[in-house]
């Protein structure tokens, strides 16, 4: 009995240490010393640590590494400042790699039924739940996993256990809850995403991610919406569709970024929609993130490809901050990889997004010349 006692706490200890060391090799340990970069981001992809460890690329899932985050993590991991909007189907902001990152409304007294910033929305404190028309997603009718699931690709926590994280986890999102319980909208919805549209300009959301798609053409109400977005400086990345055939709307207006899927060996998969309105492709295919409670999963869609995209905008505007729509779209698509046949073609636009190399185009472009490569 004893025996067997101490040969399983032998294996145990074994199984326990190799662990240990694959975390180990698994990080990578920036130091400051001889640093000539100010932005070597604090521990926020680390839990409690009080030095900058940052995951390489072998130790995140495959969409980070595609898209080159880890080296562009060296110079950015997100300003607190950005803000972007997930208007989707609600963020389980329970979710403790999620939590950190909420956009609180600074305005706002939580739960005393005043509209203390009198914005319109009495206690909305992380965004609001259109749905529903109450202040949280996690009230009323139940959370479809969809925003839970493209929230985390923009900004969770790192976590070295799934290799699951956002490309920007420094951000923050605003939850504007806008899909139901299945993950659906409908034509009697329209008033709604425009009050959404408006409430993330209004409350100082510099990105809107919509990873939600019409199968009716929208009222010119919405476009007009987005076009205010626009006008205000918020970048509006959007889809183009899973159906296999022509770029669908919202991604078909020239106001919002059409994002199509790649997988990982850079193809287009069947289901992503082309057309000359795909701007820029992200990973689309079996890509991991969290659903709600928290459980890493695994799902395919241009859905989850725009949020790869929405991630490397709010790293460009971390560094800076006056850079207009036009502007980041310039920075995405002149960094992107080229994929398929040279140049921009309907499957992919410009090609996958890079992070790294965006980042360090809008550094070069704003004066700081450090290169900086993994
Ligand atoms: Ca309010
Ligand atoms: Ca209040
Ligand atoms: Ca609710």
């Amino acid at each position: 009995m004893l025996k067997n006692f101490h040969r399983i706490f032998s294996i145990v200890a074994s199984v326990i240490l190799v662990f240990l060391i694959l975390v180990g090799l698994s990080w990578h340990y920036v130091s400051n010393e001889g640093e000539q970069l100010s932005r070597i981001p604090e521990a926020k992809i680390s839990r409690g640590a009080g030095g900058a460890f940052l995951p390489t690329r072998d130790a995140v899932q495959w969409g980070l590494a595609a898209i080159n985050a880890p080296a562009a993590w060296h110079v950015t991991t997100g300003s607190a400042e950005i803000v972007v909007a997930v208007i989707d189907s609600g963020i389980d902001y329970t979710v403790p790699e999620l939590s950190a990152m909420m956009w609180k409304n600074p305005g706002e007294v939580p739960g005393n039924g005043v509209d203390d910033d009198k914005n319109g929305y009495v206690d909305d404190v992380f965004g609001w739940d259109f749905r529903d028309d109450d202040p949280s997603s996690l009230t009323g009718t139940p959370l479809y996993w969809h925003g839970t699931f493209v929230a985390g690709l923009i900004a969770a926590t790192f976590s070295p256990f799934t290799g699951t994280g956002g490309v920007a986890p420094g951000i923050r999102i605003m939850d504007l809850r806008f899909l139901d319980s299945r993950g659906f909208f409908y034509t009697s919805d329209w008033d709604k995403l425009i009050r959404a549209i408006d409430y993330a300009v209004e409350n100082g959301a510099r990105i809107i991610n919509l990873s939600i798609y019409s199968s009716v053409i929208p009222p010119a109400a919405v476009q007009r919406a987005l076009r205010r977005a626009v006008e205000k400086g918020v970048l509006v990345v959007g889809i183009a569709g899973n159906a296999g055939s022509r770029v669908g709307y919202f991604g078909r207006w020239p106001e919002v970024v059409a994002v199509g899927a790649v997988d990982e060996e850079g193809r287009v998969p069947s289901f992503s929609n082309q057309g000359p309105e795909v701007a820029l492709s992200g990973p689309g295919v079996d890509v991991v993130s969290l659903g709600p409670s928290g459980l890493p999963r695994t799902a395919s869609g241009t859905s989850f490809a725009a949020p790869y995209v929405a991630g490397v905008a709010a790293l460009l505007l971390s560094i800076s901050p006056d850079l207009s729509p036009a502007e980041l779209v310039v920075f995405l698509k002149g960094t992107a990889r080229d994929l398929g046949k040279p140049g921009s073609d309907y499957g992919t636009g410009a090609g996958l997004v890079d992070a790294a190399a965006a980042v360090e185009a809008v550094r070069l472009s704003i004066g700081k010349s450090e290169i900086f490569s993994e």
